[in-house]
């Protein structure tokens, strides 16, 4: 299975399965288990300072001897120093969000890093295509944390019919019937978040993952569409506050001061009513947490059946 994947090739791993670059909560621990498992691991840099962002690439090196990636928030302040890092320590694979790391594609390029932005709409995907990327994750506005406002059932098609790489659908996938929508939609590949934060080695506090497991299909809300960057979350004290002052016209610094070290806050300190519980629409589906080497098996040997069911809709 998966011999031929252009997703697998590009990046020489068994399954076509990426783990989402999440902050704070993506770290060696999780990368390294899911690269070793046969996808792709991916530490999340977030705000990380650089020389920690690299003590983790050392970690990670030491505990897989597959690839794995890094994915640089863009909107980091240390974004500039923590490419310098990607580029010292040669990290295989790059993955970006939140913003257009156009500038940065030539220098990973060089290098024979791969560079996989994540894109949110069909323009940017095209003009990073142009830049050289070799693959882009369509992220659709079902995921969690930072979010576009296209769905993933009409951005992926849209990406695959514009780009001539390989395209990774990522936002709403966590199950084998999830991962062949994508490949019915024309990606080669899928990125999962949320279900990777409901493993035994992700770090996330057990209240976070305590709110996942009841969290149902409407219980996450996007807050800070007024800040240019919607987030989407478990609906919470913190998340009620924040609509009320949106609501009422706060100041953009007002606001950021509310959610500033709201992540951690929950990740870490296990506050999931005062912190921000970032999570995706299909956290209503999680009702379990399980080693990472059984979620990526469970998905790939779901998928003959889930095929099997899709095809005997035809007959
Ligand atoms: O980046 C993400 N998800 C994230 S980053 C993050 S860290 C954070 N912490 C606190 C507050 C805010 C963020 C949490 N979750 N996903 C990838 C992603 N990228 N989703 C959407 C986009 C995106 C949006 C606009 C990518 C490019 C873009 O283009 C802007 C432009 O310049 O054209």
């Amino acid at each position: 299975m998966f011999e031929n994947n252009v997703i697998c090739k590009l990046l020489n791993i068994k399954y076509p399965v990426l783990q989402g670059g999440m902050a704070w909560i993506g770290t060696s621990e999780l990368a390294s288990a899911v690269s070793n498992a046969g996808g792709l691991g991916i530490i999340g840099a977030g705000h990380m300072p650089p020389e920690a962002l690299r003590a983790e690439i050392r970690k990670a090196k030491g505990w897989t001897d597959k690839p794995f990636g890094v994915n640089v928030m863009l909107m980091s302040p240390f974004v500039k120093e923590v490419m310098q890092v990607v580029l010292e320590e040669k990290v295989p694979v790059v993955t970006t969000g939140a913003g257009n790391p156009g500038e940065y594609v030539p220098g990973l390029k060089e290098i024979g890093t791969k560079v996989i932005p994540v894109v949110a709409s069909v323009a940017l995907a095209k003009r990073l295509v142009r830049s050289g990327a070799d693959a882009v994750i369509a992220e659709g506005m079902e995921s969690g944390g930072h979010i576009g406002e296209i769905t993933t059932m009409a951005l992926v098609p849209q990406v695959v019919d514009a780009v001539n790489v390989p395209v990774i659908a990522a936002g709403g996938i966590a199950d084998s019937r999830g991962m062949a929508a994508a490949f019915a939609l024309g990606a080669h590949a899928v990125q999962m978040g949320s279900r990777f934060v409901m493993s035994e080695e992700c770090i996330a506090h057990p209240n976070y993952k305590e709110a996942v497991l009841k969290a149902k299909d409407r219980s996450t809300v996007v807050t800070g569409r007024s800040l240019g960057h919607p987030v989407r979350a478990v609906a919470n004290k913190l998340s009620r506050k924040y609509e009320e002052m949106e609501a009422a016209g706060a100041s953009a610094e007002e606001l950021e001061k509310l959610g500033a070290g709201s992540l951690h806050r929950a990740t870490h300190e296990g506050d999931v009513e005062n912190g921000t519980v970032m999570i995706g629409e299909i956290s209503g589906m999680l009702r379990d947490i399980k080693p990472v080497k059984a979620i990526i098996e469970d998905i790939v040997n779901g998928l003959p059946d889930t095929f099997k069911k899709i095809e005997a809709n035809l007959d």
